[in-house]
């Protein structure tokens, strides 16, 4: 780590280079300090220029440190030093000034920008709120609207909407360096700059409006803490003298900081970044991977293919018949065309991926892919068959991958000549969007195939999270264990909207009932059906499900499951109710009030068992990874953290 100042001329340029993400950690606010003092006592120096290197700008503080007492410098005094400077500090922007990183630019008088630079405050992703004054600089130098959006949603924004929006001055037509200095030459000798602090606050245009979106922000969040607390400091900033709302945000931000919410979201802040961190590989190359093939563009094989063309990969779908393939193309064009249209593509990229994207009817067609990606129905024998294909017609070294949700991926890969290039990618619905991608490890699997596997899953800007080869994997297996506890509730005395009431009170975007009426019931009834046969007769087999089916109620596209829908709005089925209690009769059951706390202290008990079952059996690698799992793909509050982190605070509290 090292921050050098060098001087071009009579302009002194800071340079930090902290890596991997130049965060303002105590030896980088040390150096700021020391660069201020130096600089106002040096009277050659008419201006300062604060650049980085590496990747990015200062992207906040040392998340690291925040477990530990805080050290001197604190970021708010240094940041009030480079404010009051006489002589201007111009911030010089790549990558991504993040939290205390945008607190920094703000404090500098000036703000100067590459064009992909963005802009963000993202600390109540972390279950806290700027602590160095971002809270008040941000709306004296943006409007309040756009204030409260940043500080309490924590999204980033580009520099054109940074540079539109008042926050940055310029943005750099070349070399960011060269600007830096010219923009630092041009106001060294111009009119006295005002530190942001002394500016006055931009107040709402429509103060209805204004605390209208205050009002759906804290509504928004749910059990999450931080937004809210988000929300407040910038009322403040809007309503208090700077330095009163300086010292309130400060104390609320220390006091987030020890919260167990902003525990458990650094605890998975950090889970998701080592799951890729595998020993078995370390040392191994990954393949370079360019052409993609996708066998099946249904659902799953459509959000396959466009994960991969939006990643810049070709792809080349292969379905049955050329019906079959249009409706594909169909699919895949859409969810194209929706990127082009929320401006998450551009157009020149739209069109590469256009040139990029191909279908077929003929394996042949595949025969350059380096991987391909089976995602055809859930059925052993089908799946067996298009890997038998796959084996006899593409390139002997391609990585044969199979999206199955449950089956076994050992027996798929006996079903090859070379099992070492078969794997399990398990995307989640929709796969274009969910980050969470399961990696099934097969005992014969080849490690180069297992490192490319896993490089690919980054290309995707997905989580890789390695599992191995059980019935449903981590997160499938946990979800059946606690779908199964839920179905053994209602005939125990709950109704579907009780513990659907309690899943959401908890935290969950959807109870467990909601869930299934969404995607439908059909899945998992067949799926029962397959395993009629091999069940254990002493296990407590609840047969409210297939009775539903054998009603016809599949969920939402049939306008019931259970629960009821009319004009796709959601209400309770007293046929379900009636259902339940019946069973519940036929089995001699009496049945008891459930709380919700009681329903969710079943369900929580159960995922925890389950976890810490996989967990033994060596089908995932950490109780980290488990938690990643659970908080990226089954909708487990991400502020507490994933089941096994909320288990062991749990304890930790029990314990004292
Ligand atoms: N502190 C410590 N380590 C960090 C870090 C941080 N702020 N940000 C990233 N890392 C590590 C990360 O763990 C990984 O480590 C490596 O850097 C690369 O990260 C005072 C209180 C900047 C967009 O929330 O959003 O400022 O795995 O894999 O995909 O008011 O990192 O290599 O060992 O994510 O290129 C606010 C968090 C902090 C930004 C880059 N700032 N970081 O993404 O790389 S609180 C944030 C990110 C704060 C102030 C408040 C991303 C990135 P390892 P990566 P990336
Ligand atoms: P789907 O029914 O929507 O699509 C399956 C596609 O495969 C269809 O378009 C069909 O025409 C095609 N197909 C069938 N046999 C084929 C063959 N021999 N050659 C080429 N194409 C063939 O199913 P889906 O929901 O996309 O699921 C596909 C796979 O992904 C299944 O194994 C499923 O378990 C798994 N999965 C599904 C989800 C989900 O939420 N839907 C999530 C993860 C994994």
């Amino acid at each position: 780590m090292s921050t050098t100042l060098s001087v071009e001329g009579e302009i002194a340029v800071v340079t930090i280079d902290n890596p991997p993400v130049n965060a303002t950690g105590r030896a980088v606010r040390q150096a700021l300090a020391d660069a201020v003092a130096s600089t106002e006592h040096n009277p050659d120096i008419k201006a300062v220029v604060l650049q980085c290197a590496g990747s990015t700008f200062v992207a906040g503080a040392d998340i690291r440190e925040f477990g530990k007492p805080p050290l001197e410098p604190h970021l708010p005094d240094v940041l009030v030093q480079i404010e009051n400077a006489t002589k201007p500090w111009v911030a010089a922007v790549h990558g991504s000034a993040l939290g205390g990183g945008l607190e920094l630019a703000m404090a500098c008088h000036y703000r100067i920008a590459t064009p992909q630079a963005r802009f963000g405050l993202p600390e109540v992703t972390l279950g806290l709120i700027p602590g160095a004054g971002g809270t008040i600089r941000l709306p004296r130098l943006v409007s309040a609207e756009t204030a409260l959006d940043m500080v309490a949603g924590g999204k980033p924004i580009t520099a054109p909407k940074a540079l539109e929006a008042g926050l940055i001055d310029e943005i750099s037509g070349g070399q960011l360096a060269e600007d830096a200095l010219a923009f630092a030459a041009k106001v060294m000798n111009g009119k006295t700059h005002v530190p942001t602090l002394d500016r006055s606050v931009n107040m709402p245009k429509d103060r209805g409006k204004f605390d209208l979106q205050a009002s759906i922000i804290r509504k928004k969040a749910r059990g999450h803490t931080a937004p809210s607390v988000a929300v407040t400091a910038v009322q403040n900033a809007l309503s208090m003298p700077a330095a009163d709302a300086l010292a309130a945000e400060r104390a609320a931000f220390i006091k987030l900081k020890s919260t167990p919410q902003s525990t458990a979201l650094r605890h998975i802040f950090f889970a998701e970044r080592a799951t890729a961190r595998i020993d078995r590989i370390k040392d191994v190359s990954p393949r370079d991977i360019s052409h993609i093939g996708v066998v099946g563009g249904g659902t799953m094989g459509a959000g396959i293919t466009a994960a991969c063309l939006l990643a810049g990969l070709d792809v080349t779908l292969l379905e049955r018949d050329n019906a079959a393939a249009e409706l594909g193309q169909d699919r895949v064009l859409n969810i194209l065309s929706g990127s082009l249209k929320r401006g998450l593509v551009s157009a020149e990229n739209h069109l590469q991926m256009l040139a990029g994207f191909r279908t077929a009817t003929e394996y042949v067609a595949l025969k350059n892919a380096q991987v391909v990606i089976e995602a055809v129905f859930e059925d052993m024998a089908v799946k067996k068959e298009v890997f038998a294909q796959l084996d006899a017609t593409v390139r002997p070294d391609a990585i044969l991958a199979t999206n199955t949700s449950y089956l076994d991926v050992n027996e798929i890969a006996a079903a090859v000549s070379e099992p070492g290039r078969v794997i399990g990618l398990h995307f989640f619905s929709p796969a274009h969007i969910m980050k969470l991608l399961e990696i099934v490890v097969p005992d014969q699997v080849a490690d180069d195939v297992l490192a490319t596997s896993v490089a690919l899953a980054k290309r995707l800007r997905k989580i890789p999270v390695l599992a191995g080869v059980c019935d449903g994997f981590i997160g499938n297996r946990i979800m059946s264990a606690y779908r199964r506890e839920c179905d053994y509730m209602l005939e125990d005395g709950a109704f579907p909207h009780e513990i659907d009431t309690a899943m959401r009170a908890f935290g969950f975007k959807m109870g467990i009932y909601q869930m299934q009426d969404l995607a439908g019931l059909e899945i998992a009834w067949a799926m029962r059906k397959r395993r009629a046969a091999t069940r254990d007769p002493a296990e407590r087999y609840v047969d409210i499900p297939d009775k539903l089916c054998e009603m016809g109620r599949f969920g939402r596209k049939t306008g019931c499951g259970w629960h009821n829908y009319n004009d796709g709005k959601e209400a309770r089925a007293p046929e379900v109710k009636a259902l339940i209690i019946s069973e519940a009769k036929r089995k001699g059951i009496t049945r008891k009030n459930f709380s919700a706390d009681d329903i969710m202290r079943r369900i929580l008990k159960c995922m925890q068992s389950e976890a810490q079952l996989i967990l033994s059996e060596g089908i995932a690698s950490s109780a980290d990874d488990i938690d990643v799992v659970m908080v990226n793909a089954y909708g487990f509050p991400r502020w507490m953290g994933g089941p096994l982190h909320l288990l062991n605070a749990d304890v930790g509290a029990a314990t004292g």
